[in-house]
């Protein structure tokens, strides 16, 4: 055991290591919320790297399986799931990942609580951020769409800290025919006079977290006008309702759900997600028929802001990570941090990574805001709502591209040793890929993004100079010094705006011109 050995990179607190973050959250949070919930940033911070990384490493290690028959051949569908995972959802309840957005103890500001609490969880969840953010966006749509019924027996078990009574959800969108053109789903709604339930069958074909405890899925509903045709019903995605139904009863068993295969995938191999053949399950109707894109769409702008954060966070574990290393390895006679090439490629990654952490945070502010306060207020109605809705799909986009091509950048700045398993950098590339597909495709983002400009009567350009005098307003009371580092940190946010709307502008003149 002779020669060189690499000192080596230790992983450190995120929380306390990265100036980013905090003044970001200095400059959004009424000073006494963050001094009280600093503590727990910390802590949880702590826990990401120490319990988590074990965690993670379990649950990679040892993936979910599918037992689909018993020994005398009986159909059980039986999806085993490690201890793991099993852990983090006991962990997410306790640590208030979901309930803390909806205790709102902090009123708007909760939400930046919850979400920064949730970057700084993501690197220990191991994917567990997945059903989070599904489950997250479940809760928001029954607050806004459920019933009484459903507030008092879902809502408050996926808002609930207790892990006995804490609920997942899942979010079944896509089937064969389309994920991103849902108006071509099969899966469809009948009412049960006798049930006073609808029944639905069809096919999911992609159900991420399949462990879930209650789902929101999508179907085409049969007119239960007992004066309507029969099987009648509307055709392209105006024909669709949204349905909350339970995945499984409390003894386990499965509410009309067959589970088929569990799918391979390139990456997020922790997370179990399957194909579902649905054969009469029970389920309630959430909001108006026919209103079902629109009102699945409140989950959508929740995960899409979760992918928004997850790539703020894998991209500030690689921008910790790559500066780490430059302090350590040795090139050439001096240390990889001190030879300028190598520096531009880190200063690259960090401005990458500050203007992304800063978009995020700037769509999960409005979030709040728009959750807590009054919507008529002018600064909701003319600022917050239209633009949450412009800039939500941009972030997602913006953010699943950037985070894929750093973790490239992150891997080459490791070396050789980037590409080894033993790094988990190849594995953070393929968990971080999935983020340019789940949650809407950046092709089909863009045209969501060209619709609300069109929709907003051109008035795009309009938001975009409220934005700018929102973001400047407050420099003007700021000393010389705090001025310009502030107005560049927040520069940046802009930049992340422009550069996307650049893009997807000259993606639509090329298709003009073609
Ligand atoms: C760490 C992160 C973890 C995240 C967890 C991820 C787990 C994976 C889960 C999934 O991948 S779930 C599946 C996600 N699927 C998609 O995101 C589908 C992508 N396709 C689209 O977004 C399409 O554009 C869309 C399905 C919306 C097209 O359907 P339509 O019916 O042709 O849409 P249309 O006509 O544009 O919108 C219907 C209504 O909804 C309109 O309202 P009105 O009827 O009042 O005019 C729209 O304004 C409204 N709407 C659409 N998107 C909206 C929205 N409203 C608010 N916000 C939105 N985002
Ligand atoms: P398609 O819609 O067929 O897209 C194929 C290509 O066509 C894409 O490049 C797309 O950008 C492009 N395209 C589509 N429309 C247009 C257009 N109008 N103009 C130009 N280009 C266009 N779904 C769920 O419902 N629930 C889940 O839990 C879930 N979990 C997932 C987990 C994983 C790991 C993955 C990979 C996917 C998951 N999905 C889930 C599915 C995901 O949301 C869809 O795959 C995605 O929305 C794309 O749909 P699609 O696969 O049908 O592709």
């Amino acid at each position: 055991d002779v020669g060189f050995k690499q000192d080596v990179p230790q992983e450190k607190n995120v929380y306390l290591e990265d100036t980013v973050m905090v003044s970001v959250l200095e400059r959004l949070l009424p000073e006494d919320v963050l001094r009280e919930i600093t503590p727990d940033l910390v802590q949880i911070a702590d826990w990401s790297i120490h319990e988590g990384a074990e965690l993670v490493d379990r649950m990679e290690d040892d993936q979910p399986r599918l037992r689909q028959y018993d020994s005398w051949c009986r159909r059980v569908d039986e999806l085993l799931v490690t201890e793991a995972w099993k852990k983090q959802k006991e962990i997410a309840a306790r640590e208030g990942i979901v309930a803390i957005g909806y205790e709102r103890k902090y009123g708007q500001y909760s939400r930046i609580y919850q979400m920064a609490k949730s970057i700084l969880w993501t690197g220990g969840s191991g994917l567990y951020s997945c059903p989070i953010a599904m489950t997250d966006g479940c809760a928001r749509i029954i607050e806004l769409h459920g019933t009484q019924e459903m507030k008092d027996q879902v809502y408050s078990r996926l808002t609930s800290r207790d892990p006995k009574q804490f609920f997942t959800s899942g979010q079944w969108m896509t089937e064969r025919p389309g994920g991103s053109d849902v108006g071509r789903t099969e899966t469809q709604a009948v009412w049960n006079e006798e049930l006073k339930a609808w029944s639905v069958s069809g096919f999911k074909w992609f159900s991420s977290a399949t462990d879930a405890d209650v789902t929101m899925l999508l179907a085409r509903t049969h007119d239960p006008n007992p004066s309507a045709a029969p099987g009648a019903m509307k055709p392209g995605s105006r024909g669709l309702s949204l349905y909350l139904a339970r995945v499984r009863d409390d003894s386990g068993k499965l509410n009309g759900v067959r589970i088929h295969r569990l799918k391979d995938k390139v990456g997020t191999k922790a997370l179990p997600t399957a194909e579902l053949e649905l054969d009469n399950m029970i389920a309630r109707q959430v909001g108006e028929s026919y209103r079902g894109v629109k009102n699945i769409s409140a989950i959508l702008n929740i995960t899409r802001i979760y992918c928004g954060l997850g790539c703020t966070a894998a991209m500030q574990r690689f921008v910790l990570g790559v500066k780490e290393y430059a302090r350590r390895r040795e090139v050439f006679g001096a240390l990889l941090k001190d030879q300028p090439l190598h520096l531009a490629t880190l200063a690259n990654m960090e401005m990458q990574y500050r203007a992304t952490c800063q978009f995020t945070f700037f769509c999960i502010a409005m979030l709040g805001r728009i959750e807590t306060l009054d919507n008529n207020l002018p600064q909701l109605k003319d600022f917050d709502i239209p633009l949450f809705r412009l800039l939500t799909p941009i972030l997602k986009v913006w953010s699943a591209k950037n985070a894929f091509a750093m973790s490239q950048e992150a891997m080459e700045a490791f070396g050789g040793q980037g590409y080894m398993e033993e790094t988990g950098l190849g594995r953070a590339m393929r968990d971080i890929l999935v983020n340019t597909i789940w949650e809407g495709t950046s092709n089909v983002l863009s045209l969501d993004v060209l619709r609300v400009m069109a929709e907003t009567g051109g008035s795009a350009l309009e938001l975009y100079s409220n934005a700018i005098r929102d973001i400047m307003a407050p420099l003007k009371k700021q000393s010389q010094w705090e001025k310009s580092a502030k107005s560049l940190e927040q520069c940046l946010v802009l930049l992340a705006i422009h550069f996307t709307a650049y893009a997807t502008l000259d993606g639509r003149k090329t298709l003009e011109a073609s």
